[in-house]
């Protein structure tokens, strides 16, 4: 049906038919979907020796401030669209919110502890923009700039290299209430706070990303209405998108204008599609367009896709004149300013069908927006390598929750979910894709969204009552593979 939020999107349930995913996998694809034939990837088996990876190879763990900090009200942090969404949308599945969250705030030296038990070479977090500049515009909080040194300062004593992230969706609720990412003044408002954090810590070597998958925020957060701020206007899903990448691309600019060490980037949650019917291939191609090109092209060639927006099966139905009257001459010159790093968040893959909506081809996690197939991996990495210009990647994410029937640490889907991920991204850079590093989802269980608690994507299990961290069984067998900077088969 045109015009409508697809059935099955990432963190939207899927409601199509009646599958289920039973101890964290879905028992079969479903009737009336055939499986994929990416027939090539699917043959590949892993050698039966370790797969090595290159020496310097990241190895990483990664988290979000508003999905472990909490602390949300203290020293001088201001409110953002998630107190907000959580407190008073009713649509927080346990009906939680981060307000205290994992404790990170107060416990970080201990979670960074485990970072070096882990053995990482790399940590990616993020910076809470209304903990540095409450309001989101203007004064500056001190106090929160203060709480980031700390962490930098305890990441350089352990010899862990920070990957930091600039906005990972906690927007401040003034900038929001001022119009939110559909305002392009946001882009502004947003290169001003990265003006500031690259005057405090642009002397740190890191590898810099501006924001944290600009579509999940735009489509959930504007258009299927399941995120903050919760709202479902697909014209304003549309300019969320516009104003991001206007705001990375400026941010890039800041980023160069201040001589800041290290590199910068965007992440991007990538996923690949493929048509669950034969005739379905006109929708996959737009839906392909959606979900990928449409940030992929403006930041590696400087263009919009022109098959993203408007009313086709598998487009974002927004009004494809109103979008373009909001790309003023130069911003594709600014979104399109050259990065040093591509980070890429991959979750999996999906099929599409002939209404264009996201059907299941694949076992999903618990998370049932989660289609596992490793081999889409490959495929993710290997397109980027052929269709745009050369840039190093970082895998920025990648995980798994708790299997449903799971007993405390014991978590062995997640470690055949690494296991095959990562046997994927050697596969990958044997084909001479630059991937340079690959970072769990995530160090800790934490506040996953809509989802509150009830999801737990942990290496390390949480108990949110006494806070008592326990690493995970995937914990210990991923500080082996670090060690040996190799992958083991089964
Ligand atoms: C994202 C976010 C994370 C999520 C993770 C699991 O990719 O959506 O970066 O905050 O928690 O992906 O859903």
């Amino acid at each position: 049906m045109t015009g409508s939020a697809p059935s099955f999107s990432r963190r939207q349930l899927f409601t199509a038919t009646g599958a289920m995913a039973v101890g964290g996998v879905a028992l079969a694809t479903l009737a009336g979907c055939s499986t994929p034939a990416p027939a090539k990837t699917a043959m590949w088996t892993p050698p039966a020796t370790p797969m090595a990876f290159p020496k310097g190879y990241v190895w990483g763990a990664a988290t979000s401030a508003y999905q472990i900090e909490g602390a949300w009200n203290i020293d001088g942090r201001g409110p953002s669209v998630w107190d907000t969404f959580a407190l008073y949308s009713g649509k927080i599945a346990d009906g939680s919110t981060g307000e205290v969250a994992a404790d990170h705030y107060h416990r970080w030296k201990t979670d960074f502890d485990l970072l070096k038990t882990l053995g990482v070479g790399g940590y990616r977090f993020s910076l809470a923009w209304p903990r540095i500049q409450p309001t989101g515009s203007g004064a500056i909080n001190q106090k929160g700039l203060d709480f980031y040194k700390q962490l930098l300062d305890g990441l350089a004593e352990r010899s862990i290299r920070p990957a930091i992230t600039l906005f990972h969706w906690d927007l401040p609720q003034p900038v929001q209430d001022a119009g939110g990412w559909p305002n392009r003044d946001t882009a502004n408002r947003f290169a001003d706070y990265a003006d500031i954090v690259f005057g405090a810590f642009g002397d740190v070597d890191a590898d810099w990303f501006t924001l944290n998958e600009p579509k999940t925020h735009a489509f959930n957060g504007y258009w299927y209405g399941n995120h903050a701020p919760g709202l479902t206007d697909p014209n304003a899903a549309a300019a969320a998108v516009h104003h991001q990448l206007l705001a990375h691309g400026l941010t890039v600019q800041a980023f160069d204008a201040q001589g800041v060490k290290g590199r910068v980037g965007p992440v991007l949650n990538l996923t690949p599609v493929s048509a669950s019917d034969p005739a379905a291939a006109d929708q996959t191609k737009n839906v392909d367009a959606r979900e990928n090109r449409l940030f992929l092209d403006p930041v590696l060639k400087g263009s919009y896709p022109t098959d993203a927006i408007g009313t086709e099966n598998g487009q974002l139905p927004a009004d494809p004149a109103q979008f373009a009257s909001l790309v003023k001459e130069g911003d594709l010159k600014t979104i399109s300013s050259p990065i040093g790093v591509l980070g890429v968040n991959y979750y999996g893959v999906a099929g599409v069908d002939l209404n264009g909506d996201e059907v299941q081809i694949h076992p999903t996690s618990t998370a049932e927006w989660e289609q596992i197939w490793a081999p889409g991996l490959y495929t993710l990495l290997t397109r980027i390598k052929r269709e745009y210009k050369k840039v190093p990647i970082l895998l920025t994410e990648n995980g798994i929750p708790d299997d449903l029937l799971q007993d405390g640490v014991d978590d062995p889907q997640r470690i055949d979910y690494l296991r095959s991920h990562f046997q994927q991204a050697a596969r990958a850079i044997e084909a001479g894709v630059p991937l340079e590093g690959h970072y769990v989802w995530s160090l800790l269980d934490n506040f996953e969204w809509a989802e509150g608690y009830t999801q737990r994507w942990g290496l390390t299990h949480v108990d949110f009552t006494t806070q008592k961290r326990t690493p995970k069984k995937s914990f210990h067998w991923y500080s082996t593979v670090i060690a040996a900077n190799a992958v083991a088969p089964k």
